[in-house]
């Protein structure tokens, strides 16, 4: 294994549109799991100042915080605009979310990504080595690498994408998508969260670029050999098992017994996104008050829904959609001792999030789509091992094809999605248990340090770029 943390001859650069510099709660999964290694090995952060300028600074900004140094590049309002609201997500994301219908293909996006992109590059170049390894983070920076070799710099390059890889179809419909696969193609790793996004990539790269796979992982695509690693990310499934009994996890906790009541609590918690499927959920549970009158009084489902993204207007729309919608089923449904839909479009700390996982009979997790989807393991991980709830999961999360113990439904069918609440709410205890031992076993093997060695161990078999 690529050992980071011990005088190894390799610095670990971590490249992501967000670094976690000045964030006052560096709580939990990818941040800490970096920031440790990146301190261990003195190593690197680079990423977007979260500043925008009329003209940006040309220089990066080298900064220090606890043992990590961080490079900060700067971008101008078009370019965020561009690269940022623009391609990544006005293009990128929807696409590779399936949803082709919410894409807006404008060559102006493109070309705001390939320059902040070239930054990127220019910035790692300038504040790298040779022996450094380089690891970039998600979507933003497909064509980074390409950047680097484009300008003669040899560095070992890994990249992950934390979205799904779509079908090849799908991504065929971007129009630069052969730009786009160029750019994979010029990183030495590749990891991915699910083996449907391996598959999915091996079929473009074999279809598209005539690449030759030579075993489960390698794949020659002209001279050059790319690993492309399954490496599903994970939480910090201890910490956050702990976290679910602290004082604040408690008192978030003991605010909501005093609204429930003695009824059951049906969660769920998103990032307001159109992927997650919140309104098919919402019908779901239209579809089980409908059904099931005598449920009505003896449930609540609150959902948590902190808005993102919300000068997109998908991401608009998508806010006016969910407040009409629980706005009707709780006219529909609601008495005057009982809100069927408590939906709460705010945020809430991390620890409050884990106490209130921890009071829930049931969590309720129904992306359309998801590269993995970490609430769902957040939900297991908060259980109370002698009376845990039961986590009803999409199938099209990533998180579906390691969290088989789930209740895994469709979430398009809001007749499934209906009657897997019922029964994860009639579930027998010996068998909640049961299943809850099976998924919190598997979330703390494949925790988010396993994710972060496994996906680091790659470069031991890994072909050095040319
Ligand atoms: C991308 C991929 C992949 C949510 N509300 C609050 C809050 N959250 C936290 C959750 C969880 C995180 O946000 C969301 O993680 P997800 O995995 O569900 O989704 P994305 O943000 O879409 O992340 C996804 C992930 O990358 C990692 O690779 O799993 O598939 O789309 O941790 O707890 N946190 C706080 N308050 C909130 O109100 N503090």
């Amino acid at each position: 294994m690529t050992d980071l943390k011990q005088s190894s001859p390799h610095r670990l650069v971590a490249v992501s549109n967000r670094t976690a510099y000045g964030s006052q709660t560096r709580a939990g999964g990818l941040a800490v799991a970096l920031w440790d290694t990146l301190a261990e090995s003195g190593g690197l952060w680079i990423g977007w100042s979260g500043k925008i300028f009329d003209v940006p600074r040309r220089r990066v900004q080298l900064v220090e915080e606890d043992g990590v140094s961080f490079a900060l590049v700067d971008m101008s309002k078009a370019e965020y605009e561009g690269f940022y609201l623009g391609y990544a997500n006005s293009v990128l994301w929807p696409v590779m979310h399936n949803r082709l219908d919410l894409a807006v293909f404008d060559s102006d996006y493109f070309a705001a990504y390939e320059s902040i992109n070239r930054r990127f590059a220019e910035a790692v170049e300038a504040q790298t080595s040779e022996t450094d390894i380089v690891w970039v983070q998600d979507y933003h920076f497909f064509l980074l690498a390409r950047h680097l070799k484009d300008a003669g710099c040899k560095r070992r390059t890994g990249f992950f994408l934390h979205i799904p890889f779509p079908a090849p179809e799908v991504f065929r419909s971007i129009p630069n998508h052969m730009t786009l696969a160029e750019g994979i193609c010029a990183y030495d790793v590749v990891g991915l969260q699910s083996p449907h996004d391996c598959a999915n990539l091996g079929r473009y790269l074999h279809e598209e670029m005539g690449a030759e796979k030579l075993d489960d992982e390698r794949y020659r695509i002209g001279d050059h050999v790319l690993t492309m690693r399954l490496c599903p990310i994970g939480i910090d499934a201890e910490g956050f098992s702990l976290s679910a009994t602290s004082e604040v996890a408690e008192k978030a906790s003991n605010r909501l017994s005093r609204f429930l009541g003695n009824r059951n609590l049906v969660i769920g918690v998103d990032r307001m996104d159109y992927s997650k499927g919140l309104p098919q959920r919402f019908e779901g549970m239209a579809t089980l008050f409908d059904k099931y009158p005598e449920l009505h009084g003896n449930i609540s489902f609150t959902q948590i829904a902190p808005p993102s993204r919300s000068v997109v207007e998908e991401y608009a729309q998508l806010r006016q959609q969910l407040d009409e919608l629980s706005g009707r089923i709780n006219g529909d449904y609601g008495d005057l001792d009982w809100i069927p839909i408590r939906y709460l479009a705010r945020g809430y700390e991390r620890e409050e999030l884990a106490g209130l996982y921890r009071l829930a009979r049931v969590g309720l997790v129904t992306p359309l789509q998801d590269g993995m989807n970490l609430v769902a393991k957040e939900y297991i991980a908060a259980q109370a091992p002698d009376d845990p709830g039961v986590l009803v999961l999409s199938q099209f999360a990533g998180a579906a094809q390691q969290m088989t113990e789930a209740l895994i439904i469709n979430p398009h069918d809001r007749n499934a999605v209906a009657e897997a609440v019922r029964e994860a709410l009639h579930m027998p205890l010996d068998e909640r248990q049961r299943r809850w031992r099976a998924l919190y076993r598997g979330i703390c093997e494949q925790d988010i340090n396993w994710w972060r060695d496994h996906f680091l161990a790659a470069f031991d078999t890994s072909e050095p770029a040319d």
